[in-house]
């Protein structure tokens, strides 16, 4: 939107008991924010509820986890809805409309409803469940309609596009065409998968500048002799398997005694979503099993985990992804996962690191230069592990070459471009990648 100009609507990020109607409107650049506030108690049930404690664990296979509140329903088809009257007089003609992620799948049927003609396209940031998990959900039904008002939707990956086109085809009674043309629910519209990536360039040069340097500098300093960093970079979050990280990290170090005192994992989880109380759990979880990893293997000159909780600038993370020999990226279930790109792409191109990435993770699909593990097999991700720390330079080099060119391949402009020329209808619709 910088090079390209355009309206970036959402929310403010403040509520109030009394929020004004109207949006707050400025413009930056070329770039024009439209943003609104939302009254408390409907942020509460739409964003804390719905979205975050009905859809984003049920569409990350945590059933378990999904709680089904009729209120914080009513409560999310209210919030679309008044983003979209408050979007309606911010539109102009011949503008296409591009709605992102699960919190806002109800756009285009309120826009539509409002007389809305434009193009509008939908991306799903996080997975689409298999059908037997999206059953549950008893508005099912209407979400799908909801998705299948879109001119284009999005996803990230093969399997997620497959797993709608099961639930169009089986439950809705539609047809799926190979060019990703469906057919449900009397409407036509087109299904694709986009998978997200990174700015490359961006990240490479982050990974050499003066702060990046300094700050890893300071790491190594604290490293002696030839002692490896491996490091974990999440959001505090269920999905990113941080239990079995530190599971698979304590059978390396009970199994394989000779990396003891060799290996620190560094693993940075930032705070997230604190208000849902599955959150606060997973928080303490991790606490208790840091604090019993390093209690059981600590010696008096060495501590195996060094676990932060705390965000970081994504300038001093390129730093840290660049000084470790090994990034973890081991989510039980993730849309892409760009840590993993991120990675990649900081990495010294003559002694780069290596990357274990789950097989639950988007971009295992995008990066077949990585380690693939199974999270939860954490014997088998500690033996990988161990494989990491001992490869050779020759091998790391080759793994890294091939997950570079395909994250560059793969990169944020590419993923723009392609949904762009086929929500626009482009008469060369991009090929579906999977
Ligand atoms: P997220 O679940 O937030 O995103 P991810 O893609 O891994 O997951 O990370 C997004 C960004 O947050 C990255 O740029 C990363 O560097 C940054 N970040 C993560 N931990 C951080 C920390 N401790 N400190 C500072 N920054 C941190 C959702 C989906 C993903 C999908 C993205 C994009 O869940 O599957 O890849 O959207 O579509």
């Amino acid at each position: 939107m910088r090079d390209s100009g355009g309206l970036w609507f959402g929310w403010s990020g403040e509520t109030s008991e009394e929020p004004p109607e109207k949006p707050k409107v400025f413009r930056t650049g070329k770039v024009t924010y439209g943003l609104i506030d939302l009254k408390t108690d409907d942020f509460e049930a739409y964003y804390g509820g719905f979205s975050n404690r009905t859809l984003w664990p049920l569409f990350h296979y945590r059933l378990d986890l999904a709680s089904f509140e009729h209120h914080w329903y009513a409560a999310y088809r209210k919030v679309n809805q008044r983003f979209a009257e408050a979007l309606l007089p911010l539109l102009r003609d011949g503008d296409i409309i591009w709605i992102h992620d699960y919190q806002l799948i109800p756009m285009a049927t309120e826009l539509r409803r409002l007389g809305v003609n434009a193009r509008i396209g939908f991306f799903l940031h996080i997975p689409f469940p298999t059908p037997e998990i999206f059953l549950t959900l008893p508005w099912h039904r209407q979400l799908a309609t909801d998705l299948a008002t879109y001119d284009v939707v999005g996803f990230q990956t093969g399997t997620d596009l497959r797993e709608f086109s099961l639930y169009i085809e089986h439950e809705l009674n539609g047809t799926v065409q190979r060019d990703g043309t469906m057919r449900a629910v009397g409407r036509t519209f087109h299904a694709g998968t986009y998978p997200i990536g990174i700015d490359v360039d961006d990240v490479v040069s982050m990974s050499r500048s003066v702060e990046a340097r300094k700050q890893a500098e300071k790491v190594r300093a604290t490293l002696p002799g030839d002692r490896m960093l491996m490091i974990g970079v999440d959001r505090l979050d269920y999905t990113k398997g941080l239990i079995e990280r530190l599971r698979a990290y304590e059978m390396l170090l009970k199994d394989y005694p000779s990396q003891r005192r060799q290996v620190v994992l560094m693993q940075i989880s930032a705070p997230s979503r604190e208000d849902v109380p599955e959150y606060l759990e997973i928080r303490q979880q991790v606490e208790l099993m840091s604090g019993h990893l390093n209690g059981v293997y600590s010696e008096s000159d060495w501590v195996p985990l060094r676990y932060i909780n705390r965000s970081h600038s994504r300038r001093v993370l390129t730093g840290f992804f660049r000084m470790s020999r090994v990034g973890l990226v081991t989510p039980l279930r993730d849309g892409m996962n760009l840590v993993a790109e991120e990675y990649v792409a900081a990495q010294d191109p003559d002694d780069p690191g290596v990357l274990v990435l789950s097989r639950f993770a988007g971009c295992a699909r995008i990066l077949e230069g990585a380690l693939i593990v199974n999270p939860y097999d954490v014997y088998h991700v500690a033996d990988t592990l161990h494989a990491a720390l001992s490869m050779p330079q020759a091998e790391r080099k080759d793994r890294w070459e091939r997950m570079m060119q395909s994250t560059r391949r793969n990169d944020i402009n590419v993923w723009r471009d392609r949904f762009l020329a086929d929500l626009r209808g482009d008469d060369d619709r991009s090929d579906n990648a999977s």
